[in-house]
């Protein structure tokens, strides 16, 4: 026994450590269980304020030698400064409102914690001298792309947003870029497209219409069903991140994704199908106010500067991520009762989870 704990001791002396904010929610966790997995000299702090999308069941089974949660807000300067080792090897920010459609209800939470949440790690990160700051940011912020084109967004296209929940990323972006031209902070920024996999929150597209199939309710379209989403599987865009981290060029921005993009219906249709539901459940409903028509990457800078392919194809990505939520009920369950049937209510104008 005492032999083991010396070596525990010892391995977390020689561990570097790295702040995870954001990581109870649905890509966070997905990153920690990756770095956990597949790297032996990192240890993560995961810093995280539990706001309705995290969920510290998400955290299940981690290994907690190497993983310390701290619950804590990103816009409280203190809590950051006091949780923040000095001298880390990075900052990665997850942390985030997430979900267009809440952007659109109300914006202020989106300002508070995506812009100021931002710079306030970016000043943690020159007070505490940590080596990488590392903004998890989006292919939203570069708008939306004309349907039936070859277009792409490149890390050159120009940053023009169109929704709140968008524009507060892009102002995020743009305070990490004055990081590293006025203060030289060491910054990576990844812009992903959408990504889908285990433990994504059920107000999103794809488990949004896996958990109202798997319980014979209605899954609601936005408008015609026919914008187009670049899907990547989350532990491709873990994967991604980590290879930016190690590799990347600082100040530099790098765009994820999968080449796999897909319009709306035909994703919904190949949940049901997958489901053995049918598709009168399908039910067209107004569409979002400013609905982005078409988002696409162009991978070419991950794939030949850090050497990153997905590794998932989106068949067997959505086999997986239908299996969990079916193997999971109880999560989905728990999520869908009280605040979350009120915000369903409210934005879709149907109940849910009432059984
Ligand atoms: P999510 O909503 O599932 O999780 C967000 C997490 O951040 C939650 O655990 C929440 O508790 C935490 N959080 C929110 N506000 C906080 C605050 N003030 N302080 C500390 N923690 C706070 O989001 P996600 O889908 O995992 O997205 C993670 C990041 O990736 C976000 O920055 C998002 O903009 C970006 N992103 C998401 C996608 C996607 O398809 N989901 C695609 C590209 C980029
Ligand atoms: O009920 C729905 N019906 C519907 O038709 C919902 C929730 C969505 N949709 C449509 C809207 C979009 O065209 O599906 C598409 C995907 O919607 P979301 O899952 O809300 O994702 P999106 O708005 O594309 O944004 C996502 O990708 C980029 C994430 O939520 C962001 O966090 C990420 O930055």
């Amino acid at each position: 026994m005492k032999k083991q704990l010396s070596t525990i001791n010892y391995q977390l002396s020689t561990m570097r450590t790295i702040f995870v904010t954001g990581g109870a929610g649905f890509i966070g966790s997905a990153f920690i269980r990756l770095i956990l997995e597949e790297t032996s000299d990192f240890k993560i702090i995961n810093f995280d304020a539990l706001t309705y999308a995290g969920n510290l069941e998400n955290l299940n089974g981690l290994d907690e030698t190497r993983h310390k949660f701290i619950k804590g807000d990103i816009c409280d300067k203190e809590a950051v400064l006091q949780s923040l080792p000095e001298n880390s090897e990075a900052i990665f920010n997850f942390a985030a409102e997430s979900h267009v459609d809440r952007s659109i209800a109300s914006a202020s939470e989106f300002v508070l914690t995506n812009v100021l949440g931002t710079q306030i790690l970016l000043d943690a990160a020159r007070a505490k001298n940590i080596r990488r700051f590392v903004q998890i940011s989006t292919d939203e912020t570069q708008g939306s792309l004309p349907e039936d084109s070859n277009s792409y967004f490149t890390e050159n296209s120009p940053i023009q947003p169109n929704s709140p929940y968008a524009a507060s990323k892009a102002a995020a972006e743009h305070f990490v870029r004055a990081a590293h031209e006025t203060f030289d902070v060491d910054t990576i920024t990844t812009r992903c497209g959408n990504n889908y996999g285990q433990r994504q929150f059920p107000e999103k597209l794809i488990p949004l219409m896996i958990a109202n199939a798997m319980n014979d309710e209605p899954v609601p379209v936005y408008g015609d069903g026919r914008n187009v989403r670049d899907w990547i599987f989350v532990e491709d865009h873990a994967r991604a991140i980590w290879l930016a981290y190690l590799k990347g060029k600082a100040g530099s921005s790098y765009n994820i994704g999968a080449r796999n993009e897909r319009q709306n219906i035909e994703v919904v249709k190949s949940i049901l199908d997958a489901l053995g539901k049918p598709h009168s459940l399908i039910k067209f409903v107004t569409d979002r106010l400013g609905h982005d028509r078409r988002y696409a990457i162009d991978a070419r800078k991950v794939e030949t500067e850090l050497g990153w392919k997905p590794i998932t194809t989106w068949e067997d990505g959505l086999q997986k991520t239908i299996r969990w939520y079916r193997e999971n009920q109880d999560w989905v369950n728990q999520i869908r009762s009280g605040a979350y049937r009120d915000y369903y209510k409210n934005h879709y104008g149907m109940e849910v989870g009432a059984k």
